[in-house]
């Protein structure tokens, strides 16, 4: 009884948070008001695309986060985990420490490198990306956890809230940071404008989430009804390095089938949920400009 209570609780964060100095430039992410264009885009479509936010050598710096955590992982691995061989129903959840050199190789999702690394940090809670966010959704928003990938996810499509709903009354926002130019052969972002529109998927319980296999499957027929029936067509997202595309907790997208696995497409998700309405006993950490929720990495099955 006890054995299993101890198996289920989060695994205790071994490393410190890090901290290094980052002295980025401040004009390319200095925060300036979003036009009154952008708004109505964001209300038809449900995305915002904000080209070069960031400048080369900040994107520089990200992307080297991904031979940092590779190089040093056997040394130190920051308790970080990965879900490895994401693709053809073979994923797997690991300890980056005890990751196979190959697994770099296949789709895999680096998670919540924001807990460890300023840079990451920086980048996630640049002042004009959580100008951006806050203006979208009417509340300044707390950083709940990030995903590095190194090639692009070939997740079906998908709408965020099947996963991580934002506590009742808020809402979920997502940026995308490109760390590379994107190829279409990368397996590049695809989403549905104007899907934010269609009524959420609501599960047997009334709740957004999507549990298990089945209520996944109804949930992507229920989408894929609902985008034929309004005429919404997929667009593809081919993104320059630097430019940061939000999406609604609503939009249905997801990642492409990659056609050349030899060209990477090195991005980081962050999944954000307005302030306000964060329970009162998430440790929510001012960071920077802005805030992450501060909480024990993801737990990785025995
Ligand atoms: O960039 C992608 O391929 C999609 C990732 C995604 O859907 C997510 O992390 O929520
Ligand atoms: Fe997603």
């Amino acid at each position: 009884m006890l054995k299993s209570l101890v198996r289920r609780l989060p695994e205790p964060i071994k490393a410190p948070i890090r901290r290094r100095v980052v002295a980025y430039g401040q004009k390319v992410n200095a925060p300036a008001p979003l036009s009154a264009a952008d708004h109505d885009h964001w209300k038809r479509n449900g995305y915002l695309i904000m080209p070069q936010l960031f400048a080369p050598e900040q994107v520089a710096r990200g992307a080297a986060g991904f031979d940092e955590a590779w190089a040093t992982r056997r040394a130190d691995d920051r308790s970080l985990v990965i879900d490895a061989y994401v693709t053809g129903g073979t994923q797997r959840r690991m300890h980056l420490a005890d990751a196979p050199d190959e697994a770099r190789s296949e789709v895999y999702k680096l998670n919540d490198l924001y807990l460890v690394d300023d840079v990451v940090r920086s980048m996630i809670l640049a002042p004009a990306l959580l100008s951006a966010m806050r203006e979208l959704v009417g509340d300044d928003v707390v950083a709940i956890n990030s995903l590095h990938f190194e090639r692009g996810s070939t997740q079906q499509f998908h709408v965020d809230t099947y996963y991580m709903p934002p506590p009742p009354g808020g809402q979920l926002i997502v940026s995308s940071i490109c760390l590379e130019d994107v190829h279409a052969d990368a397996g590049p972002l695809q989403y549905y404008p104007g899907s934010h529109l269609i009524d959420p998927f609501l599960n047997d319980d009334g709740d957004r989430r999507c549990r298990n296999p089945q209520e996944l499957a109804m949930a992507t027929d229920y989408f894929a009804t609902r985008c034929a029936e309004h005429g919404l067509e997929p667009t593809t997202f081919l993104g320059r390095a630097g430019d940061t595309f939000l999406w609604h907790e609503q939009l249905l997208h997801g990642g492409s089938a990659i056609v050349d696995m030899a060209r990477t497409r090195r991005s980081i998700v962050t999944h954000y949920w307005t302030k306000s309405t964060m329970p009162p006993d998430d440790l929510v950490v001012a960071w920077g400009a802005g805030h992450v929720l501060q909480r024990n990495h993801a737990p990785v099955p025995a």
